[in-house]
């Protein structure tokens, strides 16, 4: 059995909507949040909901230290005590997934992994982390630099990123694309025949490259078309493509086709030729006689995204409701010696007789 956990609204959206996938049906899934009204249990059987709540407040208000704190409270619960042991027995990898930006995922995905790392010695943890467009707000890419600061700190070596798209809230091609790049890590598009095949000790090699990992299918009716797709993929997707100089990195291909053997080294031409030197590569042919041809591949060993450099210095903190006011000076004509005062109780202003009465 596989296990993927999804941690915060995002880690849950995306675990729900992969509990609907044919390929994910010996994965058992956990939503880790502090509302999990989202998660509609009657309908998903293999979605296991892990409310984290620390008080009468819901969420995290976008504070990591918040997340973080909440899941430790709950590490050591029956259920988290269960989940570390599905963890332990289950195949390889464990993914977990969070976006970067808000408090409660981003928070609580450091103490699991740390855990999961202390109490599963020989596990292959693989974070798939969701970081925010460039131009979101900077709160968002502070707390992306601290979860990766962190994440690192706590021993994590391969991992996943996708980036948002700018100004746009509708999540559902993204969130497909993370739930096909948990299909490609169980090895689920993977078919293993005589002629050349990527097994579970080829992924144990290919997670096993410290770095970044990118994972992409796409299909397409021809060859020519599904090579121009699938570079499409790798170099200008939603896991950002950066180039992996001279990082030790391995390559997997999987190609399905009619001609597969012969098509395989056409259709990845381009991905190849932009990861000149890399350590090894395994390849899953599968001669099929399918309408359409079918492609996934990954990469290992890549460079971290671009972070976004926050110089918090070029701003300050609005301060009173006097920041930066003088009082204004009137012409003596203007002095308003006309007030009603206590000394001075019966008056007369603009001619008006003002006395109280
Ligand atoms: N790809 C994707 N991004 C999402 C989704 N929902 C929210 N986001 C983005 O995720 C970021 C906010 O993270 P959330 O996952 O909502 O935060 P959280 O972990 O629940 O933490 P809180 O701040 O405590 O709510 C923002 O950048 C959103 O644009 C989703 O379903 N898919
Ligand atoms: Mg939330």
């Amino acid at each position: 059995m596989h296990i993927v956990i999804g941690l915060g609204n995002t880690g849950s959206q995306i675990v729900k909507l992969a509990a609907s996938s044919q390929k994910l049906s010996d994965t058992k899934f956990y939503a880790v949040d502090s509302v999990t009204s989202s998660i509609d249990m009657k309908t998903l059987t293999n979605v296991t909901p892990l409310p984290i709540v620390s008080d009468e407040n819901t969420g995290s208000g976008r504070v990591r230290e918040r997340g973080a704190e909440m899941m430790k409270m709950h590490l050591g619960t029956t259920e988290f005590t269960t989940l570390i042991r599905e963890c332990d027995a289950s195949s390889l990898p464990v993914i977990v997934i969070s976006s970067s930006a808000g408090g409660t995922g981003s928070g609580a995905i450091v103490p699991l992994c740390k855990q999961l790392l202390k109490d599963v010695p020989n596990i292959t943890l693989i974070p798939i982390i969701v970081v925010p467009a460039m131009d979101d707000p900077i709160a968002y890419h502070m707390n992306t630099t601290d979860l990766f600061t962190e994440l690192g700190e706590v021993g994590i070596t391969s991992y996943v990123v996708f980036r948002n798209k700018s100004r746009t809230s509708n999540y559902t091609e993204i969130n497909q694309e993370v739930v096909t790049a948990i299909e490609i890590l169980q090895g689920k598009w993977y078919e293993g025949t005589t002629v050349d095949s990527i097994d579970d000790s080829d992924r144990k090699n290919l997670f096993g490259t410290p770095g970044r990992l990118i994972g992409v299918k796409a299909e397409a009716a021809n060859a020519g078309y599904l090579k121009r797709m699938i570079t499409e993929k790798v170099i200008n997707g939603n896991q950002p493509w950066v180039d992996p100089g001279n990082n030790f990195g391995m390559l997997a291909f999987s190609l399905k086709s009619a001609f597969a053997k012969d098509d395989i080294d056409t259709v990845f031409d381009d991905v190849r030729t932009r990861c000149i030197g890399r350590l090894d590569e395994y390849k899953d042919i599968v001669a099929s006689d399918t309408q359409t041809m079918i492609a996934t591949c990954v990469i290992s060993g890549l460079p971290n995204v671009p972070m976004k450099d926050v110089d918090l210095d070029q701003f300050h903190v609005a301060s009173g409701m006097s920041d930066g006011l003088t009082k204004s000076k009137r012409p003596s004509f203007m002095n308003r010696n006309n007030t009603v005062s206590s000394k001075n109780p019966v008056s007369k202003f603009n001619g008006i007789d003002v006395r109280n009465n």
